[in-house]
């Protein structure tokens, strides 16, 4: 009997000591694992920065979405700009200078601008291809912001410059426009614009139609005549779309000439239709130059065209190389300067 106790003392004992230890291993587990909330571990540090990041972000968001909220508030800009002021004369200042032309846009920033009381119905990239043309691009610049600001639009500026002497090659130039402006904007419409012509009239309206549009009836130096049945030279405007389409441009024109009809034929081969302005509307004035060097005539431009059905799928956007050297955001234009490998 005392042999009997003495076991079942000492097995409640043995059960009760057990149970101790169980609870001393389990708080001590639980407590490893979730860490004295008074002392990080560098693990929980890095959680709880990230964490904090992740709510500042959060709250920036929040900021930047009701700011966006407000944007979409704003009312679309009417169909028709009620600044627009119709046909008017051009004046060239000799002596203009750059900062003159800064002074004259203070609500151009980086190249860029959009209404501030609505909502601008399409956001429009501008693209300029520029070789040894300073004094034209800053005639243009001074015209041009003003003329765009008239019609209401959402706008950016880009000069594409050409680097080197190579051949000047003005279609290769835009595909590259094109490429780059899309990197920094999902923009809607693309205006390719020679530098040396300036929009007499502001009823041409700088944005996309729902076919290819041709915005150069007539310019000063042809009598305000187009220059021939199918011309798509000069300033152009396609959407996004459009030009996706057609695969852009070809890369092959070196120097002067067919880059432009190579472009119609692209669009008709897409089965779309060229648009124009009233003649009146579609009247320019081009600064008068003589043929620049490194543009001589393309000799090569009537082969070219000959083939355009057979290679415009590999020859465009999707075959586009060149050089990238800079992206510069001037206060009134991008500057986006490339070279080029190839030179016939
Ligand atoms: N461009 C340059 N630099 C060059 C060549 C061309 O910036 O060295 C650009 C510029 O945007 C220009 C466009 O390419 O507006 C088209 O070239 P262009 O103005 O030479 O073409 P256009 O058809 O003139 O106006 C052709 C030569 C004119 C000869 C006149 C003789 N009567
Ligand atoms: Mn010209």
């Amino acid at each position: 009997m005392g042999f009997n106790l003495t076991f079942h003392l000492s097995y409640k004992l043995r059960l009760l000591l057990l149970f101790t230890l169980c609870l001393t291993v389990v708080g001590w587990v639980t407590s490893s694992y979730f860490g004295d909330p008074t002392q990080e571990s560098p693990k929980t540090k890095k959680f709880l920065a990230f964490f904090n990041k992740a709510t500042v972000l959060e709250k920036e968001e929040m900021v930047t979405n009701r700011a966006s909220v407000q944007k979409v508030e704003l009312k679309n800009c009417p169909h028709l700009s009620p600044y627009l002021r119709g046909l008017s004369k051009l004046s060239f200042k000799p002596d203009l200078t750059l900062e003159e032309v800064q002074a004259e846009n203070p609500n151009v920033d980086g190249g860029r601008y959009h209404p501030e009381k609505c909502r601008a119905l399409q956001r429009v990239a501008i693209l300029i291809p520029h070789r040894n043309r300073e004094k034209h691009l800053l005639y243009l610049l001074e015209h041009l912001h003003p003329f765009l600001q008239r019609q209401q639009l959402e706008y950016g500026i880009y000069i594409i410059h050409q680097a080197g002497k190579k051949k000047f090659n003005r279609a290769k130039l835009l595909n590259v426009g094109y490429l780059e402006a899309l990197k920094e904007e999902n923009w809607d419409c693309f205006v390719f614009h020679d530098v040396d012509l300036l929009p007499e009239n502001d009823h041409n309206l700088y944005r996309c139609e729902d076919q290819p549009k041709h915005l150069v009836v007539g310019r000063n130096s042809t009598g305000y005549r187009l220059r021939y049945k199918g011309y798509f030279g000069g300033v152009t405007a396609l959407t996004r779309e459009q030009f996706f389409k057609v695969n852009g441009f070809s890369n092959n024109y070196w120097g002067w000439g067919g880059e432009d009809d190579d472009l119609r034929l692209r669009v008709e081969l897409q089965r779309m239709k060229i648009l124009r302005p009233l003649p009146e509307v579609g009247k320019y004035t081009m600064i008068f130059h003589t043929r620049d060097r490194g543009n001589e005539v393309n000799i090569e431009r009537m082969k070219l065209l000959h083939e355009v059905a057979r290679v415009w799928k590999t020859d465009g956007l999707t075959s586009c190389s060149y050089k990238l050297l800079s992206v510069e955001h001037n206060p009134l234009y991008i500057n986006i300067t490339v070279d080029f490998w190839s030179d016939p």
